[in-house]
């Protein structure tokens, strides 16, 4: 009986994960507050993370018009599948806290980041929220 019902959860639990991507409220947008676009920083970096029009809820908390950040560390948007949860990766930061900054500490030269917002299950909105992709050079 305990494994039908771990079962049973474990199919819910992906059908939850294969379910449509859900809208942004129209005007949201996620930015970088800093660095900027073309900033030239010494090492750690800071990064601030802005956000309009939406709310900030920890992973796992089904809120509406909330979700968490993602940081893309030289990765491009268009590398993630958008119907899969967000992966965690070296490259690919969660921070389902609510955090709303980090410091990376990058190696010497150009680097790309890059902003995605994503709900309560990883799962990037649909249009995705997506930040300029920045380019800053760590002396
Ligand atoms: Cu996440």
């Amino acid at each position: 009986m305990r494994l039908l019902l771990a079962l049973s959860m474990g199919f819910l639990a992906s059908f939850a994960l294969a379910a449509d991507r859900m809208a942004a409220p129209a005007g949201a947008e996620v930015y970088f507050i800093s660095p900027h676009d073309g900033d030239k920083v010494t090492g750690p970096v800071t990064v601030r993370f802005g956000l309009k029009g939406m709310g900030i809820a920890p992973a796992g908390i089904k809120f509406d018009n909330t979700g968490h950040h993602h940081l893309l560390v030289d990765t491009d948007v268009s590398e993630l599948k958008l119907d899969a949860p967000v992966p965690a990766t070296d490259k690919i930061l969660h921070f389902g806290k609510g955090q709303t900054e980090t410091t990376l500490t990058l190696t010497p030269g150009k680097h790309t980041l890059q902003l995605v917002f994503a709900d309560y299950l990883h799962q990037a909105f649909d249009p995705v929220l997506q930040s300029q992709k920045i380019t800053i050079t760590v002396k």
